[in-house]
Order: structure tokens, then sequence, then C-alpha cells
């Protein structure tokens, strides 16, 4: 028996509202896998028990992309009669209370670029289940509120697949006849569907051993390309502290005597928490000094503790649909943030995670495809790996904790684990449990995962009559889709008074208003759209200073003047509050020169340029600080504030202040960049990491001025690491063919020599696609179409795709926004070309061209024609459809 399916259905919209537990459970499923190229043949077996007695069928997804190829109750060949198959899967009339249920099917990985299910990645097997890849392998009800153990059993070439993973422990191998062989794998712990993975290829192993807290011995071995295995110490380092860090933070061991670790070219996103036998994108595995930058040695540690931490949050407990999605991505972004502050330094960790909400997930959530953390409805599940429900929702945990307490949220973690091991639950699950262990009502705050869009603050302080000092605060929410009016958020606000007088002893007194003195400030609730918190004993002069620590996810408007900014800016104790203060310096210069306020004549700007000095005149204490605080707020940040935006407009004012800050110090500048460059060590360090990343920071300034290009070329020229390397290629692909000034410092030289080097490393190469793309050169849309033709360029490879297009499309608004439309219709089509191939890429490809309501009136236009263009393609995936119409709208 061979069928395809016969009737087509339609995208359908899923709502949370709609949610019904599953008529059956599947307590076993048993998977032979004989693997093939072109022919790979499936046998499932699973155990299915009734558990609603109103469902006479039973429905099991599936996919055009597999053949049904053999269906059996109970050992019988089912009549074709009683079931129906569809390209969205199969329905199996009348079937007993527990029955076992056989499904052959026959499915071709080669084929599948869409590296969802079954596929290959240079030549080695290997799956992806999340959200919903397990139903392109084999017919099952794929949602991940069926825990099911498995068996697996893999048969391949022993000669192309020497090694065979699958999840749980390996409890038998063997030679097969034919040059093939088998392993049979056993997970002891039940799990979703989406948990299943499989890799079968030629590869090579790292392995170290962790003890347990607990005394248990655990084997750790990360599979790689032989050529890449060199590169993948550190993620093992990062590995075995994160399994530490787990027990001494949240006294969470690791279950199993086996944790695997695949790293493949070809993947969708960043990583895989698949149970056991997690599968990476190399660029979140491979690292080392001459290739990886200090950001990607970073991120590497922050992915692989992100999948490691999902084994408790994501797999021991899992969610009851993918509605919830943030129940496990949000706290596990919050582990994996925490781990970080823990490893390195928590103040700039924090800033660095405050720059991707803002330039992320707060365009995101003011634009077209805002959706609230807890989405209450969509067509594609993988178009909701977003920034708000992984980032936000790391906030929206981060905020129960201010406001419970970190005493009281770890007990709540503990509990949480206690109460729900095993199970499937939901976000309400989570609350309820921090609720209990915090002894609050966590009713308003609830509204986090209900309600989209970014709350803005207004905050005035005054003095009273009787001499208190007043804050009050409003809050409000704009409206988004769905969404015309919001109700008031419950959440936390940290601040303090900042004497500006260094003796001055006065203790500043909450005499009215919720809110408690901590060790870090003030911890204010707020609840009403209005609220007022009196303080007592607050020095006349002494300045406020706000949301320390972001303590939530805001949009922050006050009434402190420059003069205070600028003392935040030099003094205060808060790392973010410090950034932020000097931030809205520059924020401000840059709306002023787009205003034709010349940098040195307009308040603020006069303000950058006094702190500037002062920062470069004075001892640099804190390198890595310093670099943040003479960094300007991106394009994205400054223009999400801008109505009838021009982006070109607003490069241009953002240059001209760069350009500005960068001759008014051009001597402490040269100086101070002599000092630090000559400083650079190639180790790891924290201090080395700071020091390059001020380096970097100051050559971008010293790039501007006369002889820039020589500096540049030196910094290249002497780079022992692939982060000081960096930094001078970013510049060195600004710089105009003619404005070069020889003796190798010329754009062509270096990025000819630096692909030369690294021709052989695709992660570096993807860094010389994405160096161009991001360039300021005026020429840069018609060197990426150029760049779309080099034989290293592939559509079929993410990691390259995005390296050009993602960096083209959200980090160089000036060429993306070019006047007459090219950027946007570039986009499009790459877009359209994309997606018959990948249509998760490509729709990851949409979000900048929903931006349209942001700009001025031509460009809105072009970006919406753009849009339409897309949609008139007859064969557009479901994936971008839904992306796009929602950008319409
Ligand atoms: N759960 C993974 C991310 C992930 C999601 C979807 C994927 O394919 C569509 C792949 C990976 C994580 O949070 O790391
Ligand atoms: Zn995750």
């Amino acid at each position: 028996m061979e069928r395809s399916p016969t009737v087509s259905t339609a995208n359908k919209t899923i709502r949370l509202a709609d949610y019904k537990p599953p008529g059956f459970s599947i307590p076993r499923i048993s998977l032979v896998i004989s693997l093939d190229r072109h022919e790979t043949r499936v046998k499932a077996t699973l155990d299915c028990v009734r558990q609603d007695v109103t469902a006479a069928s039973i429905r099991l997804d599936g996919s055009a992309h597999m053949r049904l190829a053999g269906l059996a109750v109970d050992g019988r060949p089912v009549a074709e009669s009683l079931y129906d198959l569809d390209v969205d899967g199969l329905s199996l009339k009348n079937v007993p209370d527990h029955f076992t249920l056989t499904i052959d099917t026959v499915l071709d990985p080669a084929a599948n670029t869409r590296l969802e299910g079954l596929y290959l990645s240079e030549g080695c097997f290997c799956t992806q289940c999340e959200a919903e890849g397990f139903r392109h392998i084999t017919f099952f009800p794929d949602r991940p509120d069926i825990l099911s153990l498995y068996d697996v059993r893999i048969e391949a070439s022993r000669e192309h697949c020497p090694v065979l993973l699958s999840n749980g422990n390996r409890v038998e191998s063997g030679m097969l006849p034919g040059g093939r062989h088998y392993a049979v794998w056993r997970d002891p712990f039940p799990k979703p569907c989406y948990l299943f993975a499989l890799v079968a290829g030629d590869l090579e192993c790292l392995s170290e051993r962790f003890v347990t807290r607990s005394g248990r011995p655990v084997d750790l071995h990360l599979y790689a390309k032989p050529h890449d295995i060199g590169q993948c110490g550190h993620a093992l380092a990062s590995l075995k502290r994160a399994m530490r860090w787990d027990e001494d933070v949240f006294g969470l061991e690791y279950d199993l005597d086996v944790y695997n670790i695949v790293a493949v070219s070809d993947f969708n996103m960043g990583a895989m928490e698949n149970k056991s036998l997690n599968i990476f994108n190399t660029k979140f595995v491979l690292a080392a000094a001459e290739t990886a930058t200090d950001r990607d040695f970073d991120n590497v540690e922050g992915v692989i503790g992100h999948e490691y931490f999902h084994n408790w949050t994501g797999n021991r407990i899992t969610c009851r649909d993918w509605f919830q999605l943030s129940l496990k991505e949000g706290l596990t972004v919050f582990r994996d943030q925490e781990f970080s502050s823990d490893m390195g330094s928590r103040a700039l960790k924090r800033l660095d995670d405050v720059r991707l909400l803002r330039t992320i997930q707060f365009p995101e959530d003011s634009g077209p495809l805002a959706h609230p953390v807890r989405p209450d409805s969509y067509v594609e599940i993988n178009n909701f790996y977003t920034a708000t429900v992984y980032n936000k929702g790391a906030e929206v945990i981060r905020m129960m904790r201010h406001l419970i307490g970190t005493e009281a949220f770890q007990a709540g973690m503990a509990l949480y684990i206690e109460r729900h091991d095993g199970q499937a639950v939901t976000c309400e699950d989570f609350v309820r449990t921090m609720e209990d262990a915090g002894g609050r009502d966590l009713t308003q705050f609830r509204l986090w995962y209900a309600q989209s869009g970014t709350p803005h603050l207004d905050i005035r302080r005054s003095r009273d009559e009787t001499g208190m000092t007043v804050l009050e605060v409003v809050q409000s929410c704009p409206p988004t889709p769905g969404q015309p009016v919001k109700e008031p958020f419950h959440m936390p606000l940290l601040m303090d008074w900042l004497p500006r007088n260094a003796s001055d002893r006065s203790a500043p007194r909450l005499v009215d208003g919720t809110g408690q003195r901590l060790e870090q400030g003030f911890l204010l609730e707020l609840r009403k759209p209005v609220e007022r918190f009196v303080f007592a004993d607050v020095p006349v002069d002494a300045v406020p200073s706000l949301l320390r620590g972001f303590s939530a996810p805001v949009i922050l408007k006050t009434d402190v003047s420059l003069d205070d900014l600028s003392f935040l800016a030099r003094h205060d104790d808060d790392a973010f509050v410090r950034f932020e203060a000097a931030q809205t310096l520059g924020r401000k210069t840059v709306l002023d020169r787009m205003h034709d306020v010349p940098v040195g004549s307009g308040e603020a700007g006069q303000a950058l340029l006094a702190f500037f000095t002062h920062l470069l005149s004075g001892p640099l204490e804190d390198a890595a600080l310093t670099a943040e605080l003479l960094s300007l707020p991106g394009e994205t940040e400054i223009g999400d504030a801008v109505d009838a935006l021009d982006p070109v407009r607003l490069h241009r004012a953002r240059e001209a202040v760069l350009n500005t800050l960068a001759a008014n110090d051009a001597e402490l500048l040269q100086a101070s960049y002599t000092e630090y460059r000559d400083r650079q060590t190639p180790d790891l360090s924290s201090e080395a990491k700071a020091i390059r990343r001020l380096s970097g920071l100051l050559l971008s300034y010293v790039a501007r001025l006369e002889g820039g290009a020589g500096y540049v070329g030196e910094h290249y020229r002497r780079a022992f690491t692939m982060t000081e390397r960096m930094a001078a290629l970013v510049e060195a692909a600004h710089i105009p063919d003619h404005a070069a000034d020889g003796g190798g410092g010329g754009t062509t030289d270096l990025l000819d020599d630096f692909y030369r080097r690294y021709e052989e490393y695709p992660l570096v190469i993807d860094k010389w696609f994405a160096v161009q793309a991001q360039s300021r050169r005026g020429d840069t849309l018609q060197r990426i179409c150029k760049l779309k033709e080099h034989p290293a360029f592939t559509l079929h490879n993410p990691n390259r795709v995005r390296a050009v297009f993602t960096t083209f499309s959200m980090a160089n608004p000036a060429c993306f926004h070019t006047g007459d439309g090219s950027g946007y219709e570039l986009l499009a089509e790459t877009i359209m070309e994309v997606d018959p191939i990948n249509p998760q890429v490509a729709a990851r490809l949409v979000a900048p061209l929903g931006r349209w309501r942001r700009l001025e009136p031509t460009r809105q236009k072009l970006m919406r024609a753009a849009l339409e263009r897309i949609l008139s393609c007859k064969s557009i995936s479901s994936d971008v459809k839904e992306l796009v119409q929602k950008s319409l709208q």
C-alpha cells in the first residue's frame, strides 16, 4: 500500500480558547528508522489509549513531505475505507480503547531543504522537531501535551554514518548485512515528540566527564565535523559550568548518564534542547580566539547554558500547548541571562539584554506583528519564536522576582519543579506557583502575559507644600493589533535618590505609596494609571535615579534636566541608569541635529560633548562600561520614537554627531586609542575582553578622523584575535575605495585578505558577508546584489542568508531605506526566492517590511508595494503569508 494525500486543507487560525485535552494518550512509541539519503523508511509503533470516551476517531498529524506505506491496528492492516488521509495528516475511525498502531512512512531527507523533520546537513542526518517537525517523520498527534516513552532503532550505512545517536541511553548496537549497522536508544523519561532527535553521520567527538553534586558521573560528548572539532573546547567547558551553576543556584541536577551535543552547519535557529541530544547551529558551538570574537564566545556560553537549562524548564516540565511557549522560553532565557551574569559582568550583561529588547522586541511590540507573551492565536507557530515570547517573557519572570523578592522566587522555582515535574503545564501554573511561594496576589500582574505593547512611563518630580518630594508616575500603553484599549500593568519600579553632594548623609523615606526600601533602592509598585509616591528627607538637589537595573520593560519619559542627566551619566552606581543617561544625551543630540541644530550649539549636544571629554580625560576605571557610555543609541532605537521617519535623514544626523564627537576630542581619542590598542593581550580574561571592547570602540571614532584608514589598517595587521580583526574590518568596510589611504588599509585589500585567510571557516565567511551588508558606503546595495552572486553565497544555508539579509535589513537602515525603495525590493525578492527552499527562514526576513507605519509617506508606499508583491506570489508559504498579511493590516 502506498498512498498520497488527496484532500487539501486551508491555513487555519489556531486559538488558545479552543484548547482541548488529547482524545488519546500514547504512553509508548517505538521507532525503527532505516536511513537512506532519498528513501528513509520509518516504522512507528504507537501504544494508543483512549482518554476521552467521546473521541470516536484518532487524529494523527502528518505532512505532504512523506508517503504513507502501511497502516495497521493491532497487527491487522487497516482498510482504506477506515481512514481519511489529507495533506495535514490522517484520521482513523472506530478504534478500540487501547490498541497498537503501526505506521510505515517513507521520506526523502536529501530533498528536505526546509530543515524541519529529518534532513541532511553536509551529509549528516539530523532532525528538528520543534515545534511541529515530528509530523514530517511519521504520523503522530504532534502536540506537546502527549508524553511518551521512546524506543528508537536506527539503521544506516556504517561507512557514511559511523555515529548513530538518539535520546536517552544506547542500549544495543551491532552489525547488519550490506555494510550497515544499527543502534537502539531508550529514553527513560516520557517526552513530547518535539523533543525527539536523531543524528547519524561521520562525526568526531570531544568528551569529558561531569560528576553531579550527588556523585553521579555523566558522560559529556560534543560531536562535530572533523574539521570543526578543534573549536569545541569552549562549548564543552561552558556545558560543565552550566551544569554546576544549575546545581548551585537552583539545586537542579542532570538526570541521565549521558549528554550529547551535535553541531551542524545547517540549522534554522540557534540550537535545540532535545532530551540528552541537543542539536546546535555551529554558530553557537565553535569558538577559537582566531576565528571567534569575544561576543561569539559569550554567545556560545549563553546558548549552551540555555539548552542545558531547558532540561528542567522545558523538558522535565513542558508546555501544555504552543501558546504557552514562553513558559519554557521566557523562563529559560531568564535562567541563561542569570548564568551569563554570574559567569561574566552582571552590569554589562544587563546592558546587552536591554539593548536587544529595545532594538528588536520594542519595535516588534509597537508594530503590526505585536502579540502578547502568551499569544491567543496563530496560523504558523514557527512565527512565534519571537523576542516577545523569549526576551519580554524573561523580563516578565524578572519582574515577578522583583515583586515577590529573590528568596520567595527561589522557593517558587523549587515548588514549581516539585509540583509539575513530568507534566505539560501553562504559564498560569507558573504564576500560581509564584503566587503561592510569595504569598502575593499576582492577578493584575498576569496582564503581562495577555496584553501586548510596551508600556510608557511618564515620571515627574515635585515638592509639595509641606516640603515632601512627590514622584508622580503615569503609565499608558499604546493600542496594538486586536487590543485597542489596555488595562494598567502591575510592575516594579526600582529607584533611588542620588545626592549631588557625596557627603550628604540624608536618608530619604517613602511615606506614601506602595513600596519598600531595599539595598538597591526603593522598590515602588505601580498598579494604577497614575501613582503618587511621597518621600520625606530628600535633599532639594538630589537627582532621581529611575528604573534602576531596567526593572521593567518600559519606555521611560522623565522631566530630569540635561544637567541631572549629565550628573547621572557620571556618578550613578547603577550601570543601567548611567548608561541610559548617556544614551538620552546622545538621543536628544541626534534628534536635535535632525532638526538642523548643530551639535555644538544645542544644549543636549553641549552636554554630550562635555560628557565625552570628561570620560576621555579622566582615568578610565572600567573599560567595558566606558565603551558602553561612549556609544550612541542605534538608528533603529532612535527612529522608533520619530513620527513620519526619514531613516536616511536620521542616519546622516547620527553620523554628523559621531563625526563631531570624534573631531571635538580628536587628540584625547587618538591618545586613548593608542593606549588601549597597545594594552591588548590575546587572552580571554574579562579584563582583556574589556580592553578589546574599548579599543574597538575608540577605533570607530579615530577611523573618522583624517588618516583614519591608517589606524584601521594597522589595527587589522596587528590583530591577534578575531575580535580585533573584526573591529578593523567593520571600519574598513565603511571606507569607500577612493578614500583609503594605501598601505594595505584599503577596504578591498583587507576584505580580500580576510576572505583568503578564512575561506575554510564558513562562520567567519558569514562575518565577511555581514560586514559588507552593514557598510555605510553609498554603493552597498549594489555590492549586496553582487554578494548574492558570489560563489560562497547560498540561499540554502540559513546562517549565510541571515549574514547578508538580516544584517542589511536590520542593521543598515540607511541602505535598507534607500529613497527609491530598491532596498525593500531586494528584500522582497529574496524572501520570495528563499520561501520555496525554507519557509521558516524566509518568514524571519519579513519583519523589517512591516515597519512602514513609522515612515514618511513615500517610503510607506514603497514598502507596502514590496509586501503586496510578496502576497501576489502564488505559491507563498503559510509562514510568510501570515506575517505579510499582518504587516499590511
Ligand atoms: N527551543 C529552541 C529554539 C528552537 C525553536 C524552533 C526550532 O525550529 C523551528 C529550532 C529551535 C530554543 O529555545 O533554544
Ligand atoms: Zn529555548
